[in-house]
């Protein structure tokens, strides 16, 4: 009934030079895995360095997008083009999917997907939950038919780093990561986000006035990527958000996996825009009674 991303898709061969994907559906090499987090956690600690800095320095918007409130920074467009750079000299060939660029095809069967500043509202007017979100999928680019492999999130002004591989479990800072076993949903810390769309927030505001009733409190802290690791580490028992782009959960949905949390798309299928949950088992079944009751 629930999305397995364990299950879900190919493996990459260690012994073929490129990592060019099979699809023999075993769970792949420790030792690629192990080697692909090394460098997205190098990558992502170095940008999220470059992104505080930038940070100190002060943030200018650079333009919006989808609506007047959907902006990208300078800083934005800076560390996509950091992290890019440095993935293509490490791994030449791997495909690229960021927030701001333009995607790169893979040639060798892996695809990085990244968001160089996951909350960048937050980050704009200096509240201290954004994060730098970086994966490494087989068969990408598309959430239906990727397996992530390894990822890593840096929360840079927490001193924050979340990571994990494919069957390797998932960390923070070196400390294994477990999710909450809340009771009932009723005593449940829901976190959720809104959409750039004013029309779509009214929407989603009044479903959450029908949710609210229902578990212990809601909490919107502006970032995906954040609130999955929170998930993964216990400080939610579950986060429900619509209209998430691939960069915003990629790696998150990763740790929160491997993490023990039940993940959850639109219809049983892998999170994605339509839908992404992420919840601890305990409460799984009351939460999707609860969301399809709120017509979530
Ligand atoms: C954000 C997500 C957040 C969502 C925001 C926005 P961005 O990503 O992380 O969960 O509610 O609307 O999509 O735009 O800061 O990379």
């Amino acid at each position: 009934m629930f999305h397995d991303p364990i299950a879900q898709g190919g493996t990459v061969s260690e012994n073929r030079p490129s990592g060019a994907v099979e699809r023999d559906g075993s769970v792949p090499e420790p030792a690629l895995s192990d080697a692909l987090l090394r460098l997205a956690r190098s990558v992502a600690t170095e940008a999220a360095e470059l992104a505080a800095s930038r940070r100190s320095e002060g943030v200018e918007v650079a333009a919006t997008k989808s609506s007047l409130v959907d902006v990208v920074t300078h800083t934005d467009r800076e560390v996509e083009e950091f992290i890019r750079a440095r993935l293509a000299a490490e791994r030449p060939g791997d495909g690229f999917f960021g927030e701001e660029g333009a995607p790169d095809d893979s040639t060798t069967g892996l695809t990085w997907v990244v968001d160089p500043i996951d909350g960048t509202v937050n980050f704009l007017y200096g509240i201290p939950q954004w994060a730098v979100s970086i994966a490494v999928v087989e068969n990408g680019p598309d959430p239906q038919r990727w397996r992530a492999l390894a990822a890593c999130v840096v929360n840079p002004l927490a001193g924050e780093v979340y990571e994990a591989r494919l069957g390797g479990g998932a960390w923070l800072s070196g400390r294994r990561l477990a999710v909450s076993t809340p009771a009932s949903l009723e005593q449940s810390l829901v976190g959720t986000g809104f959409s750039y769309d004013s029309d779509r927030r009214v929407e989603q505001a009044a479903i959450l006035g029908r949710l609210i009733g229902r578990v212990r409190d809601i909490r919107r802290m502006g970032a995906a990527s954040l609130d999955l690791c929170a998930v993964a580490a216990g400080r939610l028992d579950a986060y429900v958000e619509r209209g998430l782009k691939p960069w915003d959960h990629a790696a998150g949905v990763l740790i929160a996996a491997e993490a023990g949390a039940v993940l959850q798309g639109e219809d049983g299928r892998a999170p994605d825009e339509a839908l992404t949950v992420a919840v601890a088992p305990q409460i799984a079944d009351e939460l999707i009674t609860a969301l399809a009751d709120a017509r979530f």
